[in-house]
This record gives C-alpha cells, structure tokens and sequence, in this order.
C-alpha cells in the first residue's frame, strides 16, 4: 500500500485529493511540520527538501505535489487520471501539469512579494499573464483537458483553491470561481479537505 506523508493546511491537500481520487487504499503518515518531523534524517531520507507531501510506494519514493500526481496516475491507470501514452491528449495533459509549479507557483510568490523581475528571463514571464492564460483554459471548462477530468486539474485546482480560496494571494475571476465550484463539488476534494483540516 503507498504511504503519503502529509501535514494538515498545506500542500498536502493536493496529494490528499488526489489519492481520494483513485479509489485505492493508501496509508496517511501525519508529518508534523510544526514540530519538524519533516525534518528528521528518516524524512529527509524521503525528501531531501524536508516538505511535506512525499509518497512512498515499496522502495520507490518520491516529493513534489505534481510529480506525485504524475507517478500515481500512471500507476493506477485504472482511476483515468491522465490520457494514457499515445493519446494527443497527453501533450495538454503534461503542459498544465508542469504549469502549476513552473508558471503558477511562482507567479504567486511574485504578487505576494512584489519582487520585480525581468519578464524575459524569468520562466513564468509576467505573473498577469499567467493568470490570464489560465483564465482562459479554465472558461472552455469543465476541466483543463475539456470533459474529461485528469490528475492535471487535482494540480491547477488545489494550486488556485490554496491561492485564491485560502490565502487570498490571487484576486478572484468569475472562470476561477466557476473552477474552482465544480472542483470543491467533486466528492474526493471533499473528502480530501476533512482530512487535510487535521
Ligand atoms: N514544491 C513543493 C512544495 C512543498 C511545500 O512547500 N510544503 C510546505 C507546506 S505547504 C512544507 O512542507 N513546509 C515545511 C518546511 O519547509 O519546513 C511541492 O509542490 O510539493
């Protein structure tokens, strides 16, 4: 059975959601990040970044909320979390995934602290451009890739709930309300953020 290492209210949530997306069973091991057990040497073991979420499976371990969703959407191709190999579907699939933490994440930490940066060097460009051009594949709708629902929206979604829901750090759109209630309707993000309250 994979564990995942998680903390309540954080990014954790997007590894909860996901998990409770697949159905499958999988064992929550609470890592305290008040108390810094994600700081232990059997952690770092896991992570070396010392954040939580990790997951392991058997031997295999692994960190970063987007990969998570990658390798957990390939091993259970059962829950349809990703095109499979071969679907053009893939190409958007992978885009939005990598999205999140190479345009998204950085994009929020550029508002929340107001450091300007040369648009042409920084990968994300300009912050206002990201979020438009993520306005716009959240209007099409219902999800990233069209109908179908993939590990990519548990990305975008738990990344734009934590930002505009939660902290407040991006200012709401109509299309990322919209989103962002046909995500928090889903039963797993439901599940998934009992859990992730703690
Ligand atoms: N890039 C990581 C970020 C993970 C992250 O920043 N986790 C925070 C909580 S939201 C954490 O574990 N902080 C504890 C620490 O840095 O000691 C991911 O996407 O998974």
């Amino acid at each position: 059975m994979m564990k995942l290492y998680w903390a309540p209210r954080t990014r954790s949530f997007t590894a909860l959601w996901l998990m409770e997306e697949t159905g499958q069973p999988y064992e929550r091991v609470l890592t305290d990040i008040a108390t810094g057990a994600q700081k232990t040497p059997e952690y770092l073991a896991i992570n070396p970044m010392g954040k939580v979420p990790a997951l392991a499976d058997g031997d295999a371990t692994l960190a970063e909320a987007a990969a998570i969703c990658a390798y957990v959407a390939e091993r259970y191709p059962e829950a349809r979390l990703a095109p499979p190999l071969g679907d053009p579907a893939r190409a958007k699939y992978l885009y939005w995934l990598f999205f999140s933490p190479g345009c998204i994440e950085p994009a929020i930490v550029q508002l929340a602290t107001k450091i300007e940066m040369n648009p042409v060097a920084a990968g994300w460009g300009e912050a206002q451009r990201v979020f438009d051009v993520l306005d716009a594949a959240v209007s099409k709708g219902p999800w990233i890739l069209g109908d179908t629902f993939s590990a990519a929206d548990i990305v975008i979604g738990s990344g734009l709930n934590f930002a505009v829901r939660m902290f407040k750090m991006v200012p709401p759109r109509p299309s990322f309300d919209a989103y962002l209630d046909r995500c928090a309707a889903r039963p797993a993000f439901q599940r998934a953020e009992k859990i992730a309250a703690g």
